[in-house]
């Protein structure tokens, strides 16, 4: 039998203690074990952190989009009252009461960063016609065939490195049809401001007029998302030979004839998705958001009320 390892720590009959540098050794061993058991869980802990961040902001943002979804469809465009609709919107580059003009990220790698302005077309030109996503249902039957071989927002390389934008949308909703005749026009109008001391809240303002001149108009307003970086709105225009999306939208302008409402409206939300404070984040440093894009059919609600038929073009 081999003695050399099982007798190593017997000498002269008594058993040896271990050196300074095994000792030395073990300690290290440990300690490097420890630190990489310690890293890895604060490793985790932090990747736990960010999932969880980016799933409130995807609720948040999923959560607004609904409710702007529900009452939209309820846009009025009808004889119970004067029709009102508008969207509008300004870009936030170049303004200084903001925080972000963008994600601060090149998305694209095309060397320019937060390039594109969120407006369904193609501004830095790097889009063409196999970036198309309209498809082809049946043989000459498109989705819209409009937009064929044309940008638009659902397509590859058209608003896929945006510039952020802050769309104030104005409606108002049809009565209930319980409601007697002389109750409150409902005005919704959707906004990112300030709530309860925070700023980026993506707001809901009701406001209830009375048909009554000398009633005073309610106003109430409600968050429907926090840490709203970006809210855009595009308003689809049906006019015939004319269909386009549009970045701002006014009864006033549209001319006589033709519909007070768009047909339908493509909402963007991007919400800040980092387990940051958002005001501190350096200004160089990319911002983590979530972006979540509808498109309400604003038109097929409205449809059907012989008020807006009368005015409905013949969309082809
Ligand atoms: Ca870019
Ligand atoms: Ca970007
Ligand atoms: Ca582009
Ligand atoms: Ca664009």
């Amino acid at each position: 039998m081999n003695c050399a390892s099982a007798c190593s720590r017997v000498r002269n009959g008594r058993p040896r203690g271990f050196t300074l540098l095994e000792m030395l050794t073990a300690v290290l061993i440990l300690g490097l074990f420890f630190t990489g058991a310690t890293l890895g869980f604060v490793q985790m802990l932090r990747a736990k952190d960010r999932t969880q961040a980016r799933l409130e902001a995807l609720g948040n943002a999923r959560h607004a989009l609904d409710r702007i979804g529900n009452d939209l469809h309820l846009a009025r465009s009808g004889p119970a009252g004067p029709p009102f609709f508008g969207v509008s919107r300004f870009d936030l580059t170049n303004t200084t009461a903001t925080l972000f003009s963008g994600n601060r990220t090149d998305d694209d790698q095309d060397t320019r960063v937060d390039e594109e302005l969120v407006d369904g077309a193609d501004n830095d030109g790097d889009w063409t016609t196999s970036d198309d996503l309209h498809a082809e249902l049946t043989s000459g039957v498109v989705e819209r065939p409009t937009l064929r071989g044309k940008p638009d927002p659902g397509d590859l390389h058209v608003d896929e490195d945006n510039q952020y934008a802050w769309a104030t949308v104005q409606f108002r909703k049809f009565p209930d049809a319980t409601a007697p005749p002389t109750s409150a026009t409902e005005e919704i109008r959707l906004y990112v401001g300030e709530y309860d001391g925070e700023a980026n809240v993506l707001l809901r303002e009701q406001i209830l007029r009375s048909p009554v001149s000398t009633d005073p108009d309610i106003y109430t307003t409600s968050p429907l998302a926090f840490n709203v970086l970006s809210f855009n709105a595009l308003a689809w225009d049906p006019t015939p030979n004319n269909q386009k999306w549009m970045t701002g939208w006014s009864v006033g302008a549209v001319p006589a004839g033709y519909p007070d409402l768009p047909a339908a409206l493509n909402l963007t939300v991007t919400v800040y998705a980092g387990t940051r404070p958002l005001a501190t984040l350096p200004p160089t440093e990319p911002v983590e958001t979530v972006s979540l894009n509808t498109t309400v059919d604003v038109e097929s609600v409205v449809a059907g009320n012989p008020d807006y038929d009368s005015l409905r073009p013949t969309i082809p």
